[in-house]
């Protein structure tokens, strides 16, 4: 069993000081005047209660966006003066570092450490990446056939709408944001109804960086509702989505009904890691287990399907279990946890309904299985063997620390199994051979392949789906280019003969 801390839960709570929805530049009550409860993964309990935004509301943050994006200064202002204020807006996220990952630690179980680490940081470095980059935005000179010259402007798309899920509220909100502030757009945020604090907390702190009213709107809110809003919206222009590959669907079913906006989706993943029989097992067994407990499994490119070469699988799979028993699990403001509590009541009920489902399938519990804790939705680190590719643990992404694992004997065997899924997001691979390392990444059907490695995401290296996980890349020059659109202009060289 994962040993559990109940730690020192008191250290540094923050009050919440922002619950109602951001619209043109101020906060507001929703329209219906409802609000919902956001609540304490670590205990069950209510954190506090916000605005409950609907298609009212919608209504009216596009409405504000679209003010802002046809009339305001932000599309207009040069890229550099975009960037200026962009950096502000992130220096201004490092002044607010502690309340900030303390937010996110209440909101959605992250460890409060972690958030103050990497979150948190990687949000503003995104910011700075991408106010860098918004006065580089440029066409090209085309040389047309005939008497005729063109130039290409790559113009912001317009009124964006982002939808967020609530496992990076912090990252994937800047992952989002940046590329579109940097390229003039406007835009209305909609966070995952569990976790909505810190976004709330942006908008604040965009408002003192100096972005103009109406540039950023946060509405919070049910996916049916807010959510549906924002995908069938006759007047916003994109629509960027990360979150499951059922509701992916249902927002672009939605965008082609109503104006054909632009899509991108983010969605599920069920990622394999490739262990290969030269690999120190040690480190290729932290890696593994890191792989599927790192953020409590609640990341789409976790590795939850690890393959490992027949002549090391035996001591692989003795290390791992010691490394999962020895895990700690509990408050995720303690230092010394590493694992905090899933986000909802929901997601701790789906995963442990997935546990069960492997036990009846025929898979072999090693480890784990189980709640750990006497409040909160804690759930031990879990591994399965004896596991078929063809059982719902193997196919499905549970989003918790739930690993299945599986033996092979050869490369081409290896490569096969990773590619036998319907999603494409990542995928690690484990070798000191290099031969094997540049076959095997050329050859899985993924976005993003580890090699030695996992997790390392920076904000100039894109990632994104292929197969069902979507498409669309985020981060990286190429998320600038999801929120451009491009004009060519024609010149006669002389004279036009007409
Ligand atoms: O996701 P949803 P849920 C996967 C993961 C998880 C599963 C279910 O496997 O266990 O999805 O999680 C908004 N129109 N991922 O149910 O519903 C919703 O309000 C428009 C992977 O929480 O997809 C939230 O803001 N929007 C993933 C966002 O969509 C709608 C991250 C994500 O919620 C909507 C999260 C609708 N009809 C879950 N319905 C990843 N790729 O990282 C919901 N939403």
């Amino acid at each position: 069993m994962a040993t559990h801390s109940n730690g020192s839960s008191e250290f540094n709570i923050p009050k919440i000081r922002f619950t109602k929805l951001f619209i043109n530049g101020e906060f507001v009550d929703a329209v219906s005047g409802k609000t919902f409860e956001t609540i304490d993964p670590r205990t069950g309990e209510v954190t506090a209660r916000v605005a409950q935004g609907d298609k009212e509301d919608v209504d009216l943050a596009v409405k504000a966006a679209r003010q802002a994006f046809d009339y305001g200064p932000w599309p207009r202002f040069s890229g550099f003066e975009r960037g200026r204020i962009m950096m502000k807006f992130a220096d201004l996220i490092d002044e607010n570092i502690e309340e900030l990952a303390a937010v996110d630690c209440i909101d959605a179980g992250k460890l409060f450490s972690w958030g103050k680490a990497v979150d948190i940081p990687l949000g503003a470095d995104t910011l700075r990446y991408y106010a860098g980059a918004a006065d580089k935005i440029h066409g090209e000179t085309l040389k047309m056939s005939g008497s005729f010259q063109a130039y290409t402007l790559l113009e912001p798309i317009g009124v964006v709408g982002h939808i967020v899920p609530w496992n990076f509220p912090t990252s994937i909100f800047f992952m989002k944001a940046s590329p579109a502030l940097a390229a003039g757009c406007t835009m209305v945020i909609k966070p995952a109804e569990q976790t909505p604090l810190s976004a709330l907390f942006y908008a604040h702190l965009a408002k003192l960086a100096g972005i103009p009213d109406g540039v950023i709107n946060v509405v919070n809110g049910f996916g049916a509702t807010a959510g549906a809003a924002i995908s069938s919206h006759m007047d916003i222009d994109k629509v960027s989505f990360t979150g499951s590959t059922e509701v992916g669907r249902k927002v672009m079913q939605a965008a082609a009904a109503s104006n054909l906006k632009t899509v991108s989706l983010e969605l599920g993943g069920k990622s394999p890691l490739l262990i290969f029989d030269d690999a120190d097992v040690d480190k290729a067994a932290d890696l593994a287990l890191l792989g599927v407990v790192y953020n409590k499994g609640e990341i789409c490119v976790s590795s939850s399907r690890v393959y490992v070469q027949e002549g090391i699988y035996d001591e692989l799979v003795k290390k791992l279990v010691e490394k999962a028993k020895a895990w700690v699990v509990g408050d995720p403001f303690d230092p010394k946890v590493r694992q905090g509590p899933q986000v909802d009541k929901k997601q701790f009920d789906r995963i442990l309904s997935y546990i069960e489902h492997g036990k009846r399938e025929g898979a072999t519990l090693l480890t784990g299985g189980k709640p750990c804790g006497e409040k909160g939705y804690y759930i031990e680190p879990t591994i399965f063997t004896d596991v078929k590719e063809d059982m719902l643990i193997a196919k499905d992404e549970i989003f918790g620390p739930v690993m299945s694992l599986m033996k092979f004997k050869t490369v081409d065997e290896a490569i096969k199994c990773a590619n036998n899924t319907k999603y494409g997001l990542a995928a690690g691979i484990v070798t000191k051979n290099i031969d094997v390392a540049n076959t095997v990444s050329r050859s899985i059907r993924a976005g993003i392949i580890w090699i030695n490695c996992y997790f390392a995401f920076d904000k100039d290296c894109p990632y994104g789906g292929y197969k069902m996980s979507g498409f669309g890349r985020d981060l990286g020059l190429e998320a600038l280019h999801k929120y451009l659109q491009t004009k060519s202009v024609v010149i006669p060289i002389y004279n036009s003969p007409w």
